[in-house]
């Protein structure tokens, strides 16, 4: 059937070409107000500044996965694209602009029909004006030409790397305005993502649901004799077929000596009776990343050491956990609950990083770490103990929602307790 014809039919069926494309594009229902709150909210602290948020470009053989700044304030996988918000603008169809790749058919035989500039993104997105990325230059250039202040992102990078499409776009808008002032919108940005929002509550509890259903998976698997790639590549399996778009980051599957090298992930060793297992894993829901840690006996029964140890990395996490509420900082508060614990305890010196990050869109999400907690951060609750002459590493990780009286544990399905552990272990056939 020719791709006219199908078009034809799709639009037959109720149903317009790109829309059936874009149900492939965007891995959950597409809800616009979700995108336009968040672009009214920049607007409002963005005052009479223009903000450019560019969407990444297509990899010729790599998975396409958009960059998040971009699809949190659009909801699009479409690659090249680019977004304009400039609430000061003196016309409102200036407001908010948005730039897609012209309809491209010879491209779309290789990566699928693709949204493009026309009545149908408008209404798709409720962006007003989209235009097609060809008009990008110039139309920025004559908007550039009111003299707003403009806000680009300041994406970090080393010394000898090439500069980023952010710098090469400063560059030219001060070759045409010198005098321009450039801002930093992550300053905006990231304290808007720093507090998540209802949608992106559910997205992270769906993240970690899965993450704790492969972990359950894998303590009904593991036994001594197994390789620490079958592990990862059973957790990876139930990921996956859950409906995860990629893992927040590479599997940490550890046993033995293994479980105190904090980011291990080559995963190659033999699991040995009498061996603790540590799996540090998240799975990528719908650009949300979860970070769950566990760690169980490979034969089913924690040694009296190994017990010992790891109650004390649970007492350390709830002491944590109990810390949590608004107005607290992480350093300050919560992570001194659970280090001064475990250095009472005698092992502080096995306790080498810090106990929270945020979780988000990124599995270390940006965000502010001076800032007091506020209700809608989302966080990692994560203590350890590693002492390698015993080759014992234990790791409990959790990721806690941060609620207006304390907090919610997003996590916990997967058992957390030693007596818990063991029960679920015994079920093994
Ligand atoms: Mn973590």
């Amino acid at each position: 059937m020719s791709f006219r014809r199908w078009s034809v039919l799709m639009t037959l069926f109720g149903m317009t070409l790109f829309q059936g494309a874009l149900l492939s594009q965007v891995p959950t229902e597409y809800k616009k107000e979700v995108y336009q709150q968040r672009r009214v909210k920049l607007a409002q602290l963005l005052g009479d500044a223009l903000a450019i948020v560019l969407a990444n470009p297509e990899p010729a053989i790599d998975e396409f996965v958009q960059n998040n700044y971009f699809y949190y304030l659009t909801g699009l996988e479409v690659p090249h694209a680019a977004l304009v918000l400039w609430p000061g603008a003196p016309r409102e169809t200036w407001k908010e602009i948005l730039f897609l790749p012209p309809k491209d058919p010879q491209q779309e035989v290789w990566t699928g029909p693709k949204l493009a500039p026309g009545k149908e993104a408008a209404e798709l997105t409720g962006i007003a004006t989209v235009l097609p990325t060809t008009q990008f230059e110039a139309m920025v250039g004559r908007l550039l030409g009111q003299h707003p202040t403009v806000a680009i992102l300041n994406e970090p990078i080393g010394l000898d790397d090439p500069p980023t499409r952010y710098l090469q776009l400063v560059q030219k808008i001060r070759e045409r305005y010198p005098a321009l002032p450039v801002i930093n919108l992550s300053v905006y940005l990231d304290d808007m993502r720093r507090i998540k929002d209802d949608d992106e509550v559910r997205l992270l509890q769906k993240a970690i649901d899965i993450t704790e259903e492969a972990l359950l998976a894998a303590m009904r698997a593991v036994r001594p004799g197994m390789y620490e790639y079958e592990l990862e590549a059973l957790i990876e399996y139930e990921f996956k077929r859950r409906g995860a778009m990629q893992l927040a980051f590479p599997s940490i599957i550890g046993a033995g000596i293994h479980t105190t090298i904090l980011h291990y992930n080559q995963n190659r060793g033999r699991i040995e009776d009498g061996d603790l297992v540590l799996m540090d894993v998240g799975a990528r829901y719908a650009y949300y990343c979860a970070d769950v840690t566990r760690t169980v006996p490979a034969n089913g029964r924690f040694t009296k050491e190994q017990r010992e140890i790891y109650e004390i990395v649970l007492e350390a996490q709830n002491r944590a956990l109990a810390a949590i509420r608004p107005g607290v900082k992480i350093r300050d508060v919560i992570h001194r609950a659970a280090a001064e614990f475990i250095r009472e305890k005698g092992y502080g010196d096995y306790f080498p990083h810090s106990t929270s990050h945020y979780l988000g869109m990124d599995v270390h999400d940006v965000g502010d770490y001076n800032k007091p907690l506020e209700p809608g951060v989302v966080i990692t609750v994560e203590p350890g103990i590693y002492i390698p002459e015993k080759k014992i590493g234990v790791r409990i990780e959790d990721d806690v929602l941060v609620t207006a009286d304390g907090y919610r544990l997003l996590s916990g399905k997967a058992p957390r307790t030693p007596d818990e552990i063991e029960r679920v272990m015994k079920k093994r056939q």
